[in-house]
């Protein structure tokens, strides 16, 4: 060929590709996004992460599609908090949301509603926890408050208040799967959120799955009997121990007048309460099926309870525990694949990103814990599974240190849609298609708020980089703790005044003083929302529990304090 005509056949292909790019960038429309968020899901109970507990199949599959996040953390771990800073790509201390408690306030902008003024086509299914009325969605069926397991109520945007006869996770995705088959237009992108309530406490699995699981034994947490001897107040203190507070019948299954028979008192004031407003749900066929189950666990109960050991005892409750909670995840795992086979079958996979969260980890017996609110791993991490087919490389593995802080900006520049210069995330998206080169964050900046109140994990604030935690309880209490984590994964010592570790503290505290004027929080912030929160307190003097006596010495204090 003479070199001539080379040129000219290379200009040729050139203008092919380069028309091809075009057309292929005017073709591709903006992707939809299903975002797939749990209640209390611990990255502990995900096979993808470790199946030493659950296989999650369904789950998994995301994690094969795209990518797996080892390091994905929550800014505040607690539920409605977590949702707001999702909503807002904001801190706690900037939304306003610091517990779960105090009212959402609707003037902060959130994601949604900037996609739904794009042209996106926006709707929510299942758990949000707060408000009655998210903005920015043009169809919304949410649970009121923590919502309920069996024969659920649901707020509608169209058809008000309704009662569903089935069971929540089930009812959740029959209503996302019938809002793709028949509301979902097919030439606008769409932005789905489906939301499930489990696995939160009180952990009642579907009919389907409760004898199976009732069968299981789980392997043990090596924490399990952890005296906190190596750490301050706050861990001592906490009401989260599987032994001590737990309820009998609420949380074990343990039927009211067994516990009555057995001698065992209601040492939360809400056990008994907490049951029957959960079995009281159920209908008479339901509750047969149930007691089928549950009836023989409570005689064998009977029996064993006079001579079991504070030991065995404990065992016994960890046993319970995680054969109901991880009954409740086997509905969630399957109910997934149930959409991802329905995406599949519907040529939606293509063009869609789906993630896969939990608004926060959770204790699953370590340190003999259950719920969450510490900075310490089970429920500062938090499961991240993100697929993108095309974008995102099947079966990548990233460790960096992303929040739920990120996820506003990641999907607003997944969609090209402008962040507001306000929020304080990063978009995730150079991490999701590989220019790895562009993510720069050492460190990421904690704060907890909910206290006095249940399970009475005291205020904290701390810095975490992939070594080190170091955190500030504050408020009744003035602890540092420096937690090494590299040589201490299960994060039992404390080594603040280890003097080997001067210099490193010394460093890390200059670096949470940088986060904390970075993200705009402060001493005077935090006095702010302690105020708050205590003049709500002292409004209600309501308070029932084991935290009673220490939010009236709190009131009283403060009382004093202001003479
Ligand atoms: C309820 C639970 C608590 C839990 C909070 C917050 N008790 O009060 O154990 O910590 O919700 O959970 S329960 O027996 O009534 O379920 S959160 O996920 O909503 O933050
Ligand atoms: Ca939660």
């Amino acid at each position: 060929m003479s070199r001539l005509k080379f040129l000219i056949l290379w200009v040729f292909v050139l203008g092919l590709i380069a028309c091809s790019e075009t057309t292929q960038n005017q073709a591709t429309p903006p992707p939809n996004i299903i975002f797939i968020m749990s209640d209390d899901h611990a990255y502990q109970a995900i096979s993808a992460y470790s199946n030493h507990l659950i296989e999650t199949p369904n789950i998994d599959r995301i994690a094969k599609m795209g990518m797996l996040f080892t390091n994905a953390t929550v800014t505040n771990s607690i539920c409605a908090p977590s949702r707001a800073t999702i909503l807002t790509g904001k801190h706690s201390h900037l939304n306003g949301k610091i517990d779960n408690d105090f009212p959402f306030d609707t003037t902060n902008v959130t994601f949604p509603q900037l996609f739904q003024q794009a042209g996106y086509q926006t709707a929510m299914f299942g758990k949000l926890h707060f408000g009655n009325n998210p903005k920015g969605f043009d169809q919304f069926k949410i649970l009121p408050g923590q919502g309920a397991y069996y024969n659920p109520d649901f707020i509608t945007k169209n058809e008000g208040n309704i009662k569903v006869e089935g069971y929540v996770t089930d009812i959740i995705t029959d209503m996302t799967l019938d809002w793709l088959q028949n509301e979902r237009k097919a030439d606008q992108p769409f932005l789905l959120f489906y939301l499930h309530k489990a696995p939160h406490r009180e952990w009642l699995p579907a009919e389907r799955h409760i004898a199976d699981f009732a069968k299981r034994t789980f392997p043990e947490p090596v924490t399990l009997f952890d005296d906190y001897s190596g750490r301050g107040r706050a861990a001592k203190e906490a009401e989260m121990n599987l032994l001590k507070h737990m309820n009998w019948a609420g949380d074990s299954k343990i039927y009211p007048e067994v516990m009555d028979e057995l001698g065992i008192p209601d040492a939360s004031g809400w056990d008994k309460g907490a049951f029957q407003r959960e079995v009281g749900r159920l209908n008479p066929t339901q509750r047969a099926n149930w007691d089928a189950v549950y009836g023989p666990m409570n005689e064998e109960f009977k029996k064993a309870f006079p001579t079991m050991t504070e030991k065995e005892k404990m065992q016994w409750r960890y046993q319970r525990y995680m054969q109901d909670y991880l009954g409740t995840i086997q509905a969630v795992d399957e109910n997934v694949g149930r959409v991802l086979d329905y995406l599949e079958d519907n040529n939606l996979m293509e063009n869609t990103i789906i993630v896969y969260t939990s608004d926060q980890g959770f204790y699953l017996g370590e340190h003999g814990w259950f719920d969450k609110r510490f900075v310490y791993d089970e429920s500062f991490k938090t499961p991240l599974l993100v697929a993108w087919p095309g974008k995102v490389k099947a079966g990548s593995k990233t460790d960096e240190m992303v929040q739920n802080l990120d996820f506003a900006q990641t999907f607003l520049d997944a969609a090209g849609i402008p962040a507001p210069a306000d929020m304080q995330g990063e978009s995730l998206v150079p991490l999701l298609t590989g220019n790895t080169e562009k993510w720069t964050r050492d460190a990421v900046y904690y704060h907890y708020y909910e206290y006095p109140s249940v399970h009475m994990v005291k205020r904290h604030y701390a810095i975490v980089t992939k070594e080190y935690k170091l955190t500030h309880y504050y408020f009744d209490t003035d602890e540092w703790e420096l937690i090494d984590r590299i040589k201490d994964p299960q994060e039992l010592k404390n080594v603040y005044d280890d003097p080997a570790f001067t210099e490193i503290k010394n460093e890390l505290h200059r670096k949470l003083d940088g986060l904390r004027e970075k993200y705009g929080d402060s001493k005077e912030l935090s006095q702010s929302y302690i105020d708050r929160y205590l003049d709500r307190l002292e409004e209600r003097q309501q308070f029932g529990g084991s935290n009673k006596e220490v939010t009236q010495k709190i009131l009283e204090d403060r009382k004093n304090q202001k003479q």
